[in-house]
């Protein structure tokens, strides 16, 4: 398994970080508050302090859509459009064929490239799952980056398999009969670890620092890594824009985004919350959730709030039991 060199390299201080010149131009179209923007913004930061030039395959999903309006691009980055299901193929593909270039002499082989594969939850747990499975498999340098704001959110709220518990969405909806999405969201970072890849993240952006410093890993990682960002859609979670960054905070905060690390097969928890919150500081700032606090509800929260304890101790023992072996 490749090691993952990251002692001496450190991050400038915030201050340096933002004064690099801008590589996702502003003008782009994701709505006012998307995390999405800020999470690729803050990937720039880390590559730019590390002098690392980024070459992007995009889905299809709300930051494909929004950044490449033609003629217009937002991406001051080599970037390539990928269908909904395959960039991962997209961004083995184009790893290889520059490997092969180095190779033969045509390119030079003192650049630092790393290549980045992004997509949403819906072209990464579900669509696109069957092709980044493959390019984690295969062992390719590439770092795939999901920003998991928990539904199919360019086409219209659609449910996806990050989608939560009681969610409101388009196609699972709240009414009647249904409290909308009757599954609980899927363990992706769990799975992409059980490829056996030198490393896995969690990430949020409100906590940057955390996010950074995984970035910079896979980075510094030769070889597949999976980050998996939480990334606040105030269109679809219904709520306000300009509280995005507190949501997610409250998404950590609760435990229902535990912030994490799985480094060469040893899980770590990163950030470990003082005095977790309870679940409804999370869910009460989004209108998707709003029927959870009409009365009688109560057991609904209650069930969301044990699966947050399940996972945040199943969490726990994973990094006891990586200790121990
Ligand atoms: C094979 C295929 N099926 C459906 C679509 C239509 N489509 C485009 S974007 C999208 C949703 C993307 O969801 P997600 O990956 O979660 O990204 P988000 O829009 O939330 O950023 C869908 C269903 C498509 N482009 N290709
Ligand atoms: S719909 Fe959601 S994910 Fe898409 S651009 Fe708007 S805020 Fe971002």
């Amino acid at each position: 398994m490749a090691e993952v060199k990251t002692a001496e390299i450190k991050l400038p201080p915030l201050k340096k970080l933002t004064n690099y010149p801008e590589k996702l131009a502003p003008g782009h179209r994701l709505c006012a508050g998307c995390g999405a923007s800020i999470i690729i913004r803050q990937m720039y930061m880390v590559a730019n302090a590390l002098g690392y030039e980024l070459i992007w395959a995009n889905a299809t999903g709300c930051v494909e859509v929004c950044t490449s309006i033609y003629p217009y691009t937002s991406w001051k980055s080599p970037w390539i459009h990928s269908a909904f299901e395959n960039a991962a193929a997209t961004i083995a593909g184009v790893e290889a064929a520059y490997k092969a270039l180095k190779r033969k002499g045509k390119l030079p082989t003192d650049k630092k490239v790393k290549f980045v594969a992004l997509g949403g939850d819906g072209g990464t747990y579900d669509i696109g799952f069957q092709s980044l499975s493959g390019a984690l498999e295969r062992g390719h340098d590439f770092i795939y980056v999901c920003y998991d704001n928990e539904a199919y959110m360019n086409t219209g709220i659609q449910r996806s398999s990050a989608t939560p518990k009681y969610a409101n969405t388009t196609t699972q909806p709240v009414g009647s009969e249904s409290l909308g999405k009757p599954q609980h969201k899927k363990w992706m970072p769990e799975v992409a670890a059980a490829h056996g890849i030198p490393y896995v993240a969690q990430a949020a952006p409100s906590h940057w620092k955390d996010f950074m410093e995984k970035f910079k890993k896979a980075l510094l990682t030769e070889g597949p890594s999976f980050i998996n960002v939480f990334s606040v859609c105030p269109r679809g979670w219904r709520s306000k824009e300009e509280e995005g960054i507190l949501v997610t905070k409250l998404a950590v905060e609760t435990n229902y985004w535990p912030l994490f690390e799985v480094e060469n097969g040893k899980w770590r928890i990163t950030y470990r919350p003082k005095n977790p919150k309870p679940i409804e500081e999370f869910l009460k700032l989004q209108g998707r959730f709003k029927h959870l606090f009409k009365p009688g509800m109560e057991s609904k929260i209650k069930e969301l709030q044990d699966e947050v304890n399940r996972r945040w101790e199943w969490l726990n023992k994973l990094e006891q039991l990586s200790r121990e072996v």
